[in-house]
C-alpha cells in the first residue's frame, strides 16, 4: 500500500488550524526563553530512526504469539511497511536488516525499493543465537565463544556474509549480539570464553571495510541465565578498545539490570568515542522490548540530554551513531506501535534540545542541586509535541501520524491486500 500526497494534505488541512495555535503558543514561549525554535525544528526534521525488519509483525513471548492480520511476510513487504511509516512521519527513513531472518532474494531490487521510499540501510544484524535449518554445526553452547574451532569459524563466516550483503545495500555497520554465555556456575571458563570471543571478533573486524563500524551489544542475561560473555558495557568497551577504532558499543535500553543509570553509561561511552548506537525500547523488568517511552520517558530524556550535550551542536543526525528501535510485542498493531516509539524518541530529543545549558552549567558549578533539577524538569515538562508536528508538516508528513493511520484505515487496506 502506498500513501499518496493528497491523503496527507487532506489530513493536514483538517488538523492545521489547531496545530497552528499550539505551535504559535509554544514557539513564542520558547523564543522568550532564548530557544532558537527554527534550529530545533531543523534538527528534528533531519533526525531519522531506523526500523528493524523484525518489528513489523506482531511479536510474541515464549508462551505464544497472536499474529495480527495484514502482516508482511517477505522482506519486500517489510520494506513496504517501512516506506509507509516514513511517508506518514518522515522520521523512519532507515531500516536495520537482520540476517538470515530477512535475507533478500534480490538484493539489488530491495536496494532500489529502499531508494524509491527514501530509506537508508542502518546497521546490519547477524544472528548466531539460533540454529538455522540445514546449518552444519550447532550454537547450543555458543558461537564466537564456542570451545570448538569449527563452530567459531562457522559463526565468523556468517558475520562475513552479513557484511557482504550490507556492502551491497550501502550499510556501514554490523551489530553483533551474542547469546553466548552459561547457565550454570563452572560451565564455562570465564576468561577463555572472553578470549575466544575477542579472537573471533578480530577476524570479523579484519574483514570490515574501512568506512564501517562493528558494534558489540551487551546484555546481562537471557538466554543464558548465569552469565553472558558480553554482560555489560565494561566488557563491551574492553572489546572495542582491544579491537580498534572501527569497534564501538551499542546500547540496548532493555539490556541492563534494574535501576541501572543508563544515561551515565552513554556519557562515558561518548567521552571515549566508543558509543556506536542504540536499540530503543522500554521495560519494567529486563529485556521487555515495550514501546519506547511507555514506562520511563524521564530516563529516555536523560539519555538524550547526554547525547545533545556530547554531540557537537547537539545535531544527532550528524553523529554517525546508529539509531534503531528494538521493540516488539503481543498487544498492539506493530505499525501504530512503531509510530508511537518514533514519537517518544523525538519528544525526548526535542526536550533535550531546549534545556538551558548555560544556566544548567552555572547551577552545576555552584553546586545548586535545586536549580539544576528545576532546569532539567522544566524542559522535560514542556509540551514539545507541536514542534514535532511542525517538523512533520514542513517535511510533508502527517501532523498526527496515528490519527492519519486510523483515518485512512491503513491496516484495513493491508489486510485486503495481504489477507
Ligand atoms: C536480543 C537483542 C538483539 C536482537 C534480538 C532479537 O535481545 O536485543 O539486538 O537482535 O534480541
Ligand atoms: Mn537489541
Ligand atoms: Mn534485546
Amino acid at each position: 500500500m502506498l500513501i499518496n500526497k493528497s491523503q496527507i494534505d487532506t489530513h493536514n488541512a483538517k488538523h492545521e488550524k489547531s496545530h497552528s495555535k499550539r505551535f504559535a503558543s509554544i514557539s513564542s514561549i520558547l523564543s522568550d526563553e532564548g530557544v532558537n525554535v527554527k534550529e530545533v525544528i531543523e534538527k528534528l526534521k533531519t533526525y531519522q530512526i531506523a526500523i528493524p525488519s523484525w518489528a513489523l509483525s506482531t511479536g510474541g513471548t515464549r508462551f505464544g504469539r497472536f499474529p495480527g492480520k495484514g502482516e508482511p511476510v517477505s522482506f519486500e513487504q517489510k520494506m513496504e511497511d517501512i516506506g509507509l511509516l516514513h511517508a506518514v512521519n518522515r522520521s523512519s527513513g532507515a531500516v536495520s536488516m537482520h540476517i538470515p531472518w530477512d535475507t533478500p532474494k534480490d538484493v539489488k531490487a530491495v536496494k532500489q525499493m529502499a531508494d524509491s521510499f527514501g530509506i537508508q540501510f542502518d546497521a546490519m544484524n547477524s544472528n548466531t543465537f539460533q540454529d538455522q535449518p540445514g546449518q552444519a554445526l550447532t550454537y547450543k553452547f555458543g558461537s564466537l565463544c564456542n570451545t570448538e574451532t569449527s563452530i567459531r569459524e562457522q559463526a565468523i563466516e556468517h558475520n562475513l556474509e552479513v557484511i557482504e550483503i550490507g556492502k551491497q545495500v550501502g550499510s556501514k555497520s554490523l551489530t553483533v549480539w551474542l547469546a553466548d554465555g552459561a547457565n550454570f556456575p563452572g560451565q564455562q571458563h570465564q576468561r577463555k570464553a572472553f578470549e575466544r570471543t575477542l579472537d573471533a571478533l578480530k577476524a570479523i573486524y579484519k574483514a570490515l571495510p574501512d568506512d564501517w563500524f562493528v558494534f558489540t551489544e551487551h546484555k546481562p542475561f537471557e538466554p543464558a541465565f548465569y552469565s553472558t560473555v558480553i554482560q555489560d558495557w565494561g566488557t563491551s568497551l574492553l572489546l572495542a578498545q582491544k579491537l580498534g577504532a572501527k569497534a564501538k558499543c551499542l546500547v540496548d535500553l532493555g539490556h541492563h539490570l534494574p535501576n541501572c543509570n543508563i544515561e551515565q553509561i552513554v556519557s562515558r561511552l561518548i567521552m571515549e568515542g566508543k558509543l556506536g548506537g542504540f536499540h530503543f525500547n522500554d521495560s519494567k523488568y529486563a529485556d521487555d522490548d515495550l514501546t519506547v517511552g511507555s514506562l520511563r520517558p524521564y530516563q529516555l530524556y536523560l539519555i538524550f540530554n547526554e547525547l545533545v550535550d556530547g554531540v557537537p551542536g547537539g545535531d544527532l543526525s550528524k553523529s554517525g551513531f546508529g539509531w534503531m528501535i528494538d521493540a516488539s510485542h503481543n498487544t498492539k498493531d506493530p505499525l501504530e506501535d512503531l509510530l508511537q516509539s518514533v514519537e517518544a524518541i523525538k519528544i525526548a530529543y526535542a526536550e533535550a534540545l531546549i534545556i538551558d545549558r548555560k544556566k544548567l552549567e552555572l547551577a552545576q558549578e555552584k553546586n545548586d542541586a535545586v536549580k539544576a533539577q528545576e532546569i532539567m524538569q522544566h524542559a522535560f515538562r514542556t509540551d514539545v509535541r507541536a514542534l514535532l508536528a511542525e517538523a512533520r508538516l514542513q517535511s510533508g508528513a502527517a501532523i498526527n501520524p496515528i490519527e492519519f493511520y486510523r483515518e485512512n484505515s491503513v491496516r484495513g487496506n493491508l489486510v485486503r491486500e495481504r489477507g
